[in-house]
């Protein structure tokens, strides 16, 4: 895979996994912009949810549902926000599909 993230899922370089099954796979990040800052991807190289399309949109919802497993895991259920970039001029730095978990402090509006 061509990415850090494949390299990761390869297992080629570390991270700190938090979750993991055949299609899923969740890290810390390593740039935390808050207490709790989680990266949740799937192991298919989809290079962004714009590409994401047919037999692959289930993905979506298994995200989702780690991502409400990880909230009551990390104590972060009552307040969180999930968020993909979508391209560049979002500002999506690592082309393969992923979400940000984040939480631990008040969020404040989307700028
Ligand atoms: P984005 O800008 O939406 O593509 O988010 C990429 C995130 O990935 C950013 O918050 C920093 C994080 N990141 C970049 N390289 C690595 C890495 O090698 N390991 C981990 N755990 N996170 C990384």
């Amino acid at each position: 895979m061509s990415t850090i993230f494949g390299r990761i899922i390869e297992g080629k370089l570390p991270c700190k996994k938090v979750f993991e099954n055949e299609r899923i796979l969740a890290i810390e990040d390593i740039h935390p912009a808050a207490p709790v800052h989680i990266l949740i991807m799937p192991k298919k190289e989809i290079r962004d949810l714009q590409s994401l399309k047919g037999d692959d949109l289930h993905l979506i919802g298994e995200i989702v549902a780690v991502a409400q497993k990880l909230a009551v895991q990390l104590g972060i259920e009552d307040g969180y926000r999930l968020l993909t970039n979508n391209g560049p001029g979002a500002g999506q730095s690592v082309l393969h599909l992923h979400f940000h978990l984040l939480g631990g402090r008040s969020m404040g509006n989307l700028g």
